[in-house]
């Protein structure tokens, strides 16, 4: 059974776009025209709606099994929209930066990507929810140990090394535990490819944040203004275009099983 019809997707967009409108008239009032990073956070924020619109639509040409996963990519887009709207408003009007909304956005949005491996997984064979439970507890380490040292409650050295071990947990299960095992034993090509550029956008495009947790708190060398963008940039490729990978897996998947 379908988890999105074509009505469904329809609605949740509208509801979506409805929930955005206030603050989106809020801030341009106060956005400057040179305010760059400001303009990067409108960018995003609209690329954020865009890609969710898409997702959801697109989850009527999929088949039954693959939705969920579309559906999924959809949230995280969404999701983070909402987020990105509280925090262009946040920098607009204050110049400040909207760390709390960063980290609460993480804490839904990256558990939610990492379920897509599980879910590309669980679309094409049998596979343990231990994948899936380790996968969550990396996420939880990796964003808990962050947040305490950002906020203070820790050490900032001690949130960062904390963090660091959730995230080699990740990188762990997915390059050399049973998650790869299934993936390079299990997967037709398709799915291998996908789950392969998902790693490594999990490798290298998720370092930018500890870098920037490194280079723009524990050694103070870069700007506010720098890290946010360097940030709004990370989240197109980590969260947008992770999405397109796994939309042209179901795509090509789902197209391959009418023939
Ligand atoms: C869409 C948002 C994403 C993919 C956010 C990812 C965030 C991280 C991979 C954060 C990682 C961190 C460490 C590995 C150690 C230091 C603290 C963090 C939380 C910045």
């Amino acid at each position: 059974m379908s988890l999105i019809t074509t009505k469904g997707a329809k609605a949740s967009l509208i509801a979506a776009a409805l929930s955005l409108l206030p603050a989106a008239a809020n801030a341009a009032e106060t956005l400057k025209a040179d305010d760059y990073v400001g303009i990067s956070f409108w960018l995003i924020s609209m690329a954020l709606v865009a890609a969710t619109a898409f997702f959801f639509i697109e989850t009527t040409r999929v088949q039954g099994k693959w939705k969920t996963s579309l559906t999924v990519s959809g949230l995280v887009t969404l999701i983070a929209a909402v987020h990105y709207f509280y925090m262009r408003d946040v920098w607009v009007a204050t110049g400040e930066t909207p760390t709390v909304y960063r980290y609460i956005d993480w804490l839904i949005t990256v558990p939610l990507l990492m379920i897509e491996f599980y879910l590309i997984l669980r679309a094409i064979t049998a596979v343990s929810g231990g994948i899936f439970w380790r996968l969550m507890i990396g996420t939880m380490v990796m964003l808990v140990g962050g947040y305490a040292g950002e906020v203070g409650y820790i050490g900032a050295w001690a949130g960062f090394i904390i963090g660091m071990v959730g995230w080699a947990y990740i990188l762990y299960e997915i390059f050399a535990g049973e998650a790869s095992r299934v993936a390079a034993e299990q997967a037709p090509p398709s799915v291998q490819s996908a789950f392969s550029t998902m790693r490594w956008i999990v490798t290298i495009g998720w370092a930018i944040y500890p870098i920037g947790y490194f280079m723009g708190y524990l050694n103070g060398a870069v700007s506010d203004e720098s890290l946010n963008v360097i940030y709004n940039i990370a989240d197109v490729w980590n969260k947008i275009a992770f999405g397109v990978i796994i939309w042209n897996v179901a795509v090509t998947e789902s197209e391959q099983s009418s023939k």
